[in-house]
């Protein structure tokens, strides 16, 4: 189960309707799975205001499940991306609390808990995706107790002191709670809920175990804990092999001037990446002429996201500020100081831009995982480039030999970026080396696979079964 389902609704110019797979990492580790077990995947489509059967695509059951324009602006946009999405990432923007976002979303949370509860077989495995269907697991356990239940959140889970803000602590906690195993990204989110589940709930905890009462005598024993989340490694070094991308990648560099160095960024348009640091850092370096805008480049990939949300349209207004000024200030004609792109590209490109980066910035105040640096790495099958990485990003975990950074010390940031590009090719291959391991070792069917046989076996020996 998801927010969105892993399929994009289509009209073609002459009315023809038809569904498409939307390309991404989740979809290709559980495809096969799914396939294999007769899955079901519930989930909205993307379209407000319509119902749709549900079908059958490639061998999945797609279970749709209907949202109304009120619906996407209350629970979507609002709770979720307007209350939740600020909140768990450290109030970097202020968090909106409004009680009519929160009853829609509880409504809508039911609707999908019961969705799954009428296609699940009995006994099934239902996988809770995202902080969008925090309520869902117990809502499910409620319906139906025979079921296995587990949860993935993909954004970070908020110290105590930040998580209290919310009004609806409580019963967040409790949704959550409904679930046989909550995975979060890193260990210290693991830490942080269960640190909320023993000041709201006092229930006992003991390493990853929590204890929650059922019945007077009887308590559940939940698993919360840290499994980090990866890419398919394997598709996007395939992809940096093709001669086409390799030569878009050689044609990038040359229409940017042929510059010594590129720097790249890619990231949704957001405030948790950090773009505005990594922008004033840079900005800072060619003021003080450690770097030119003849022989580096920044390349900013700004993808469009959320558009209807007030911050991130004050957010746009900031960047592209930022951009001009600093543009007007260093760029020469043929020499742009940053390419700036505000949209979407297909896989390909993004693939042909991270070949052609020297050097990768990551830099985000708070991240989850982040996927991008983690791609980055994949696509080096040179074993080339650097990646400077944010220690606010959950891949900082695992990707130690990156060049760490804390983005909210400039000055830390601008001498990465300087290490970065001045950095021997040896110690660039090196550390290359390094974190293609990491990446190739924990690919995303060994997270799904490590998740799924941690609540399957989990469960069995909660019922008394013997685990072989
Ligand atoms: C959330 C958490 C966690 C971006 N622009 C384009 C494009 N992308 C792709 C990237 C990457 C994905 O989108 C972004 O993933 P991230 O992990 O970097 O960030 P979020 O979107 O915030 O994801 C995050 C993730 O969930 C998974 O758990 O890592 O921390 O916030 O795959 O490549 N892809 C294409 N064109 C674009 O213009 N094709």
């Amino acid at each position: 189960m998801s927010n969105r389902l892993p399929v994009d609704h289509e009209v073609a110019p002459d009315g023809t309707e038809s569904w498409r797979t939307s390309p991404g990492g989740l979809v290709t580790a559980l495809e096969p799975l799914m396939r294999e077990s007769e899955g079901a995947w519930v989930g909205w489509p993307g379209v407000a205001d319509r119902d749709f059967e549900p079908f059958s695509n490639d061998g999945i059951s797609i279970v749709p499940v209907r949202l109304s324009t009120q619906d996407v602006e209350f629970y979507y946009e609002g709770f979720s991306n307007d209350t939740l999405w600020p909140l768990y990432h450290d109030v970097i923007s202020p968090p909106s609390f409004h009680r009519e976002w929160w009853d829609s979303y509880v409504t809508v949370n039911k609707r999908f808990a019961a969705a799954a509860a009428a296609v699940a077989a009995p006994g099934a495995t239902v996988w809770v995706q995202d902080y969008q269907l925090q309520l869902v697991p117990r809502m499910l356990r409620d319906a139906r107790p025979d079921l296995v239940i587990g949860f993935f959140n993909h954004i970070p889970f908020p110290p105590y002191g930040i998580y209290s803000q919310l009004p609806w602590r409580k019963q967040i906690l409790d949704g959550l709670l409904g679930a046989d195993l909550i995975g979060f990204q890193r260990v210290a989110d693991a830490g942080n809920f269960s640190r909320a589940v023993r000041r709201l709930f006092g229930y006992p905890t003991r390493g990853t175990a929590i204890d929650v009462p059922d019945t007077a005598q009887h308590s559940r024993r939940v698993i919360a804990r840290h499994f980090p989340i990866s890419i398919d490694s394997a598709s996007f070094e395939e992809l940096a092999k093709r001669p086409d991308i390799q030569e878009r990648s050689r044609q990038i560099r040359e229409e940017l001037g042929n510059p010594k160095t590129i720097m790249l960024g890619v990231d949704r348009l957001d405030y948790t990446k950090g773009i505005g640091h990594r922008i004033k850092a840079y900005g800072e370096l060619l003021a003080e002429g450690s770097l030119s805008a003849e022989d580096v480049t920044l390349v900013q990939v700004a993808s469009p996201s959320r558009e209807r949300v007030a911050a991130y349209m004050d957010l746009r207004d900031e960047i592209e500020l930022a951009v001009g000024r600093l543009n007007g200030d260093h760029s020469t004609i043929g020499h742009p100081a940053i390419s700036y792109h505000h949209h979407g590209y297909p896989r390909e490109e993004m693939v042909a831009l991270y070949l052609s980066a020297d050097v990768m910035l990551v830099t985000a105040l708070r991240d989850g995982m982040n996927l991008v640096a983690k791609e980055y790495v994949a696509v080096r099958f040179d074993n080339d480039g650097v990646l400077v990485l944010s220690e606010f990003a959950g891949a900082s975990d695992e990707l130690k030999q990156a060049v760490l950074i804390n983005p909210h010390d400039i000055e830390d940031v601008k001498s990465a970026i300087l290490q970065a590009v001045n950095m021997p090719k040896r110690e660039r291959s090196r550390r290359m080396r390094a974190l293609r391991r990491k990446v190739f070792d924990n690919d995303v069917a060994a997270w799904s696979a490590s998740f799924l046989e941690t609540l399957t076996g989990g469960a069995k020996v909660a019922a008394g079964v013997p685990e072989n």
